[in-house]
């Protein structure tokens, strides 16, 4: 798959299919998932389409780093004080439906492990 391949993802990006988004900058998106698995369930995505973990390179090292510390913002504004967990689905075996990068930020809960 190119690097350049859209998914539903690049249409919320666009704002062309609803979402609730819950925090956005430059290079970062998140949303609430449309399946949530906790009380609290958000997708964090870089705006870059970056198919999978897999494909990011070199040059997304910063990119990356910044979707970690999204992650943090995003918990916080959650109210996530008490802990989260975050998943990052990577290919077939991982999981992986939507091939557009994204954190999975889950909280809410206690999480169990390990998950299925
Ligand atoms: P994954 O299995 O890691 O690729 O997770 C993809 C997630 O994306 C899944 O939890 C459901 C969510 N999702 C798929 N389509 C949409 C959508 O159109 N809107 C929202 N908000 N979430 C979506």
């Amino acid at each position: 798959m190119s690097q350049t391949t859209e998914t539903i993802f690049s249409k919320i990006i666009r704002r062309e299919i609803p979402a609730d988004i819950v925090y956005e900058d430059d290079l970062a998106l998140a949303f609430k998932d449309v399946h949530p698995q906790a009380p609290v369930h958000i997708l964090v995505i870089p705006k870059k389409v970056i198919p999978k973990l897999d494909a990011a390179t070199d040059d997304d090292t910063a990119l990356l780093g910044h979707l970690l510390q999204t992650v943090k913002k995003v918990a916080a504004q959650a109210g996530l004080e008490k802990g989260y967990r975050v998943v990052i689905n990577t290919g077939d075996d991982g999981g992986q439906t939507v091939h557009h990068i994204h954190l999975h930020i889950l909280g809410g809960r206690q999480m169990s492990w390990p998950p299925g």
